[in-house]
This record gives structure tokens, C-alpha cells and sequence, in this order.
């Protein structure tokens, strides 16, 4: 049976959710809702999106409707996602989560009761050499992990008359370029070592505090648009280093920032074990750098061949023939719909798949980031109210 899709909120991510459903070739795109019918036929038409509706209530009451996918910006996800759970809706929502931890935490607790998919879009789960990272430090390749360190660097709010949405606290919610980015670095580090952050101690900057807004939000990556606008205080960082510890007693360290020239989606991860070490870039995907005390540093080059039997459905194109973002992308959204045809049981998740306890975990420590900041830059525990009883493996 082929299921139905709706997209709410039509802006530059909705393109890369349409491709995702189009290529699994089993889901059809039902059509669209965006800020009115207007927005709404103008983005269907462009997008070849099906139907527009006058708005998501009228998405949510088309019973062809059986996945929401929700695109709008981060005010409006609690919303959206509320509405939807409750319409039985399964709901493949784009991070964060939501703009506030409390708001995090009702999407979560609706979700548990809702019997439905709940899917975060932490979209770089979905690289092959990702979960072959995972993989491997699961199976104790590196030892017994030590240091989580890395960064996040985008370079696209350099220029002060560059100006977006997620610089307003009251639409993107009160961390920028953390609750932007961070929060994909911070999931990313916790899925690939299995471990948890349990501490964080965060110095947050504002490197450009006065931007020239012009009338449209500025389009990451698209070339912020350049004309001068109103005059805005900007309150929210645009550049953060964070240290972090986690549950199996490694130290961590993470940068994030958005104003750095020449860095474009540079996401670094890398992780240090006692036996040896392992990095990942995501402008270089397709490698996988494992570093060794006593021997020869080496790199695994994607190769479906070479990954654990658990990874190579992640690969799809044999090696020397590159996957890249939209591959990963659709590895995400494929996941969620397996799941989702699978019944959408809790025990019956892809293990590679975000869901909203993750999207909820993630609003977690980026809150505890903001606290650690505002308390002057002291140790903070992060809250963790979804942990059933881990074994801590401690360290050192
Ligand atoms: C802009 O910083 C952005 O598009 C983020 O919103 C995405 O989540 C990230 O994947 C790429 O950069």
C-alpha cells in the first residue's frame, strides 16, 4: 500500500523531504500547506507537491494524509506537531524539536501516548560511515572511548546584513547557531559513542551583535540577501565552544559557529578510544579516518564491501561512486517509513532512527548549554529524565 504524505511549511528544507519520499518510490506526496492557499499553490506548483491546502488543519483532515512531514520554523513545531500527533497523524518533524525544552518535553509526552511514528530529522545519522563509526565503537574497535571532540562551522551570518528568522528568539527559540546546529553535532556525538553528556560547561559569543535585516529572511547557504534593511539588536549566539562530559567518564569539547569565512557545513566528529581513534567530516563523507598508536593510521573509503553487515543498506552506490547529503537524507526518511510500515512499535525502531525522546534529550542539553552560559560559564548538569538504568562504563 502506498502511504500518503503531507508537508507543512514549504521553505528551502521542504525540497530535500519531497526528493527523500520520491525516491523510496512508495509514498505518495498528497500535497502541501504553507502560511496561506496563496503560498501554499505557488510552492505546489513549483515542487510538483500535489494538492495546497489553505492551511495544516486542512492538511491534517485529509484522511489520504498518513505522514505529516513539518518544515515550518521552530515557533510553530510545537504547533504543527501537537496538532498532528493528536489528528493520529504520523509526524516526521525537522529539528530542533521544538523552540523550548518545555515544549520539547509536551511533543515527547504526547508522542509516547499517541501510538504513531515520531521522527527528528538529526539527518547526518543517515551517512553510511556514520553508523559504520557507531558500529564499530560498539564493538569495542577503538576501546573504551575517552575524548568526543569537534566542531560545527558555517560561515553563511558572516556578513552583518545577513539576517534569518533563527536570529529572533521568538521565532527560532532562545539559542541560535546551538539549537541550529549544535544540537545536530550533540546527537550526532551521542549516537555514534552510545554515551551520554551528562555535563556541559558553555561560553557563548554574539560576534556580530547589530545585523541590517532586510524584509525576507536570508537563505543559509543561498547568499544572504544583501540590501539594507532595519536596524536589529541580536541577542542569540552565533558562536559557542562548549566542554562536555559524559556518562563513561570521556571528556568532550565541541565548537559551533556561524560567522567563520570559508567554513560552509563543516561538521568534524571525532572520537578517541584507548585502542585507537576515529573521524568523520561531512564534507568529506565518504571517509572515515582511523587513527592507531602502533601501526599505520588508515582511511576507509565508502565501500558497501568493507562496512559491517548492520551498515551496507546505508550504502547504496558502490565504492568510488560518491553519496553525499541527499543520500543521508533519504536514509533518515527511508528508516522512518519502514518503521512506520512496520507498525511504528516502539521495540520495532531502526536503531539509526531520531525519534521525538531524542529530539526532547537534544532540547536538554542545549538548555543546559544556555544555563551553563548565563551562570557565568560553571559546570552544568544536563537533566535527564527519559534515562531508564544505563551501565556507566567508566574511564580513567
Ligand atoms: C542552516 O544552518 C542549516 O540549514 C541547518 O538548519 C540544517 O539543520 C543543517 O543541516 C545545515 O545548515
Amino acid at each position: 500500500m502506498k502511504l500518503g504524505m503531507g508537508l507543512v511549511g514549504p521553505g528551502f528544507i521542504a525540497a530535500h523531504h519531497l526528493d527523500a519520499v520520491r525516491r523510496l518510490g512508495n509514498v505518495e506526496v498528497i500535497g502541501i500547506a504553507g502560511s496561506s492557499l496563496e503560498s501554499a499553490k505557488k510552492r505546489a506548483r513549483e515542487l510538483n507537491a500535489g494538492q495546497a491546502y489553505a492551511g495544516y488543519r486542512e492538511l491534517l483532515a485529509d484522511p489520504a494524509v498518513h505522514v505529516v512531514h513539518n518544515t515550518t520554523p521552530n515557533h510553530l513545531h510545537r504547533e504543527v506537531s501537537l496538532a498532528a500527533l493528536r489528528a493520529g497523524k504520523h509526524v516526521i518533524s525537522d529539528k530542533p524539536l521544538a523552540a523550548t525544552m518545555q515544549e520539547a518535553r509536551e511533543l515527547y509526552e504526547a508522542a509516547q501516548k499517541a501510538n504513531v511514528a515520531h521522527v527528528v530529522t538529526f539527518n547526518y545519522r543517515g551517512y553510511p560511515l556514520v553508523q559504520q563509526a557507531r558500529a564499530m565503537i560498539a564493538k569495542g574497535k577503538i576501546g573504551q572511548s575517552v575524548f568526543v571532540h569537534g566542531c560545527y562551522l558555517q560561515d553563511w551570518l558572516t556578513d552583518e546584513r545577513a539576517y534569518t528568522w533563527r536570529l529572533d528568539p521568538k521565532l527560532g527559540g532562545a539559542s541560535s547557531a546551538l539549537g541550529d546546529i549544535g544540537s545536530h553535532w550533540c546527537d550526532l556525538a551521542e549516537h555514534v559513542t552510545g554515551a551520554r553528556i551528562v555535563a556541559v560547561l558553555a561560553d557563548l559569543h554574539t560576534v556580530v551583535p547589530v545585523r541590517e535585516a532586510p524584509d525576507t529572511s536570508a537563505k543559509a547557504f543561498a547568499g544572504a540577501a544583501k540590501s539594507a534593511g532595519k536596524r536589529r539588536k541580536i541577542t542569540s549566539e552565533d558562536l559557542a565552544s562548549v566542554l562536555l562530559r559524559f556518562d563513561n567518564g570521556a571528556r568532550g569539547c565541541v565548537t559551533v559557529g556561524q560567522v567563520l569565512p570559508g567554513h560552509k557545513n563543516d561538521l568534524r566528529l571525532e572520537v578517541n578510544g584507548r585502542e585507537g581513534s576515529l573521524a568523520w567530516r561531512q564534507e568529506q563523507p565518504n571517509e572515515l579516518w582511523m587513527g592507531h598508536h602502533a601501526k599505520a593510521n588508515t582511511v576507509l573509503t565508502r565501500d558497501p564491501s568493507l562496512l559491517e553487515p548492520s551498515v551496507r543498506g546505508y550504502a547504496h552506490l558502490p565504492a568510488g561512486h560518491p553519496e553525499a547529503w541527499a543520500d543521508a537524507f533519504r536514509n533518515v526518511i527511508a528508516d522512518a517509513y519502514a518503521w512506520i510500515r512496520g507498525g511504528a512499535r516502539p521495540e520495532a525502531k531502526p536503531v539509526a532512527l531520531p525519534t521525538f525522546a531524542d529530539g526532547y534529550r537534544n532540547s536538554l542539553l542545549v538548555d543546559a548549554m544556555l544555563k551553563s552560559h548565563a551562570a557565568g560559564g560553571l559546570w552544568q548538569p544536563v537533566e535527564n529524565p527519559l534515562e531508564t538504568k544505563r551501565t556507566t562504563r567508566k574511564c580513567g
